[in-house]
């Protein structure tokens, strides 16, 4: 009896935590709102089910309970039943499944004219390439990453000469605007996740993974990496701060292309800031055939004002 009243308990006391709990997504800061609906209705079939079956339990547990008088029944098979709960079964897994093929497939279709930016990933930071004036990312591989050059941009493309690199970790986005988000990582697998976009994507060593979103609310936001990828995984964060057009349109002025970049380094004036390539230098961490190492100065974490 007591085990029965514990599980009637706790089917109710589930529902009654989910209704009161004060915790609930972040406000949403993008066009997916189909992918929050597509977990509520997850919600709802894993919930009715939860309960239905801790319920049914706690009933079973008290109708059969043990009484001295009553022998049980043997009853190996009851097809009749065996199907229903088959296709009940089924119509709960395709609910739960067909919204977020939908969902998958609009998350990586790109709308046409969507501008475009990259995040680049490595243990444990951000960096973000915007195209220049062209509109066109330059082509980038592996032999190329260097102190001059962290990006691994093709030197020899000149698609990659009015790139802007953002010196910072944290990236800007203007409002409305749909954008392809391309991920690259250098090292390991990384995650780029901001929770108010609703969108996460894998950043794979090797390939070039993206998405696309369109901010729909002005704001500070947390990049995440939501990719356990080392011992400073929690520390891997960045920031994306959506605002309107004008102030979008002065942010990227102050940016330096990849020429200039060079062209600084060159003269020996200045690095790049955020990611330094060097030869294995105490806390050096390996990658392939050169050595990264964290810079110290990431002066975006403290300038930016996170709002949520
Ligand atoms: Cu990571």
């Amino acid at each position: 009896m007591i085990v029965a009243i514990v599980l009637i308990l706790i089917a109710v006391g589930s529902v009654v935590f989910h209704l009161v709990s004060p915790w609930w997504w972040t406000p949403i800061a993008s066009n997916w709102g189909f992918i929050d609906t597509t977990i509520i209705i997850t919600f709802w079939v894993t919930g009715v089910v939860f309960v239905a079956v801790v319920v049914f339990t706690g009933y079973c547990v008290y109708r059969y309970r043990y009484q001295e008088d009553r022998r049980s029944e043997y009853e190996p098979e009851n097809s009749k039943l065996e199907w229903w709960l088959t296709i009940l079964t089924t119509i709960g897994v395709v609910i739960m499944l067909a919204p977020g093929l939908v969902a998958w497939q609009q998350f990586i279709t790109v709308p046409e004219g969507a501008d475009e930016f990259e995040a680049v990933g490595l243990q444990w930071q951000w960096n973000f390439r915007l195209p220049g004036e062209d509109g066109v990312l330059g082509k980038t591989a592996i032999k190329y990453i260097n102190d001059e050059n962290p990006f691994g941009i093709n030197p020899k493309d000149p698609k990659g000469k009015d790139d802007v690199l953002i010196e910072a970790d944290d990236m800007h986005l203007p409002l409305g605007r749909p954008v392809k988000v391309l991920l690259r990582s250098i090292d390991v697998l990384h995650d780029f996740y901001v929770p108010q976009f609703r969108a996460k994507m894998d950043l794979v060593p090797g390939t070039v993974t993206y998405f696309w979103l369109t901010p729909t609310r002005t704001g500070t936001f947390d990049v995440l990496c939501a990719e356990l990828c080392g011992v400073g995984h929690h520390t891997m964060r960045g920031i994306v701060v959506v605002e309107k057009e004008s102030a979008y349109k002065a942010w990227l002025k102050e940016q330096s292309t990849f020429a200039q970049t060079l062209a600084r380094a060159k003269n020996g004036t200045k690095k790049f800031s955020n990611l330094d390539v060097s030869e294995g230098k105490a806390g050096a961490v390996e990658s392939g055939s050169a050595r990264l190492r964290l810079n110290p100065a990431k002066p975006s974490r403290e300038k930016a004002k996170r709002v949520f």
